[in-house]
């Protein structure tokens, strides 16, 4: 980055600085990875000097041959990568491609059946502080006692409901859905089923979890998470519903799409589609087990009753009396980054909940496994429990960058 130290010291040392932070740092947010090199050339090359409102062959500017190939190769990566019928790869993340979704199909004051978001469900699936929920009449589900969503309450919910959208997907929901029994469900009322699959796309791209893009008809995710892109969004669908979420894409909700995040989008199907992807997803799967018994053992109390896929969600007020902000706090005193969640029904606020959420993606692309999760698992307990001294969270913190040192990103 020759030029930008020249030109501008002030954003570089920046970069240089979070750099630093990043290859020191142990990051266990769920949500978050490390791309390759090559996604990371692609998302900084010259393709961000282009506007291509349209789609391929239908644009309203000149000057795209190489836009369009690049766009139709992202397109056909992700429809192999997930046996889609149509993908759309132009969404902005993965908020944008809800509303995206929920315009397409949804009239102003139509019913939608989600996820609670204390249960685990996302903030865009009807969370009342987010516009969707100002347009649309978003009813919500919940998960039982031992960790399971009530298939048997959704069912009454969606039979008195009649909702128009069901929607299935989580973002701190730590077990895996029953597909069947939610389209069953789905189809007693006749409801379209969507899917928000942006925490588990890499695990279901690496043959971990099960598809489940045959099997609802719109599927929306982010491209960052488990699945190693660029940040960004996509919508997978079946055929029929091609038409409507395009133009609901655009020109409905967005202007030009970004071009060099859509070749960088290209970049990380064509990695995920490789065969060492799947070792990877198995190693999340099998990393996040470690961690679960670990914690466990260190006498945790781990919500939803453990984890099927990269993420568990703790319970650390209930299991030691510290609050989720008070855990963050100490963990990033060690450098050790999560972050505070609410828990199901959580009586604690939104800025300082009951809970952690840990996920193992980062730590998993840089190669950590077995061994390296169970020290984890000892510092993050030891942090909690000595979260107010000083000398033992030092030791530690220095004990966490030599572990970073020897699993550089
Ligand atoms: N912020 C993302 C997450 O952490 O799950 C979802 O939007």
């Amino acid at each position: 980055m020759t030029k930008l130290a020249k030109n501008d010291p002030q954003v570089y040392k920046l970069i240089k600085k979070e750099t630093k932070r990043q290859q020191e740092g142990m990051e266990l947010i769920a949500s978050e990875n490390y791309v390759s090199k090559a996604v990371l050339e692609a998302l900084a090359s010259v393709f961000t000097n282009k506007y291509s409102e349209g789609y391929p062959g239908k644009r309203y500017y000149g000057g795209q041959p190489y836009t369009d190939a690049v766009e139709i190769l992202a397109i056909e990566r992700a429809k192999k990568l997930f046996s889609a019928e149509h993908a759309n790869v132009q969404p902005h993340s993965g908020a944008p491609a809800n509303m995206i979704v929920y315009s397409a199909v949804l009239k102003p004051g139509d019913k939608v059946l989600g996820m609670d978001f204390s249960h685990g469900g996302h903030l865009t699936h009807g969370h009342p502080v987010t516009l969707s929920a100002k347009i649309y009449n978003f009813i919500r589900y919940k998960t039982k006692a031992d960790g399971l969503i009530d298939y048997e309450e959704l069912e009454q919910i969606a039979l008195r409901e009649k909702p128009k959208l069901m929607l299935a997907g989580f973002s701190s929901y730590t077990r895996q859905i029953d597909y069947k029994k939610f389209l069953d469900i789905a189809k007693k009322v006749g409801a379209i089923t969507m899917f928000d699959m942006a925490h588990i796309a890499g695990l279901i791209a690496g043959k971990a979890l099960p598809n489940p893009i045959p099997h609802f008809d719109i599927v929306t995710t982010t491209t960052h998470k488990t699945l190693r892109g660029p940040r960004g969004g996509m919508i997978l669908c079946k055929k029929e519903f091609a038409q409507v979420i395009d133009k609901a894409c655009f020109p409905g909700f967005q202007g030009g799409p970004h071009m060099n995040n859509i070749a960088a989008k290209a970049v990380a199907f064509k990695e995920a589609l490789g065969p060492s992807f799947k070792v990877y997803a198995g190693q999340i799967l099998k990393n996040a087990k470690v961690l679960e018994n670990e914690l466990r053992n260190y006498g945790f109390k781990l919500m939803f009753g453990g984890t099927d896929n990269h993420m568990i969600l703790v319970d650390v007020f209930g299991s030691k009396g510290v609050t989720g902000k008070e855990a963050e706090t100490a963990l990033d005193e060690i450098g050790i980054t999560i972050n505070k969640n609410m828990i199901p029904d959580d009586p604690r606020s939104p800025m300082d909940p009951s809970g952690i959420r840990i996920g193992v993606p980062a730590i998993t692309t840089r190669g950590m496994k077995k061994k390296e999760v169970k020290q984890i698992a000892q510092w993050i307990n030891s942090a909690i429990e000595n979260r107010n001294n000083e000398i033992i969270l030092n030791k530690i913190h220095k004990e966490v960058i030599k572990m970073c040192k020897r699993f550089p990103i």
